[in-house]
């Protein structure tokens, strides 16, 4: 009895040893992508007047790595806003009109995608409370491949 639970013991370690290595290699695969040199910068929210409902977030994303990468979409938590969005800028009959990226936007390799004002942008709709100058709150890009990168915004005067 005391043999078959050795047995039983050393099988168990094995089992254990093995669960950790492959815990391992997926970890340092996982690093090997999420190194491929993908920047974000220069990301701020517009603080809102007292009764807004929809705020804008600005940043630029730089692609440094050597694939082609996909922004499929945004969110922030629903204590800031109910939805997040990517939108464009189109003009129509000399009038310039927003609406959503649905497909996202693509970022090939080497080259970077800008949200600034007055033209792309991330739009909070459905407030929860407005945006005022100091305040913090995580925005995810969410890429293709379940890649998230979770940004710190900051709520900056508009200017
Ligand atoms: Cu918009």
């Amino acid at each position: 009895m005391f043999q078959f639970n050795k047995i039983l013991f050393a099988f168990f370690i094995s089992v254990i040893l093995l669960a950790n290595s492959a815990n391992l290699c997926a970890h340092e695969h996982e690093h090997e992508q999420a190194k491929g040199k993908v920047t974000v910068e220069n990301a701020w929210a517009r603080a809102t007047f007292a009764l807004a409902k929809t705020g804008a977030v600005y940043l630029s994303i730089d692609n440094q790595s050597k694939n082609d990468i996909k922004l499929l979409s945004v969110s922030v938590d629903p204590s800031v806003a109910s939805d997040a969005q990517l939108h464009e800028i189109l003009m129509q009959d000399e009038m310039m009109l927003m609406r959503e990226a649905e497909d996202g936007f693509e970022i090939s390799a080497g080259s970077s995608l800008e949200f600034l004002t007055g033209g792309k942008h991330i739009m909070l709709v459905d407030l929860e409370k407005p945006l005022s100058r100091g305040e913090n709150f995580v925005l995810s890009l969410i890429f293709e491949k379940n890649k998230v990168m979770r940004v710190p915004i900051e709520v900056k005067d508009a200017r």
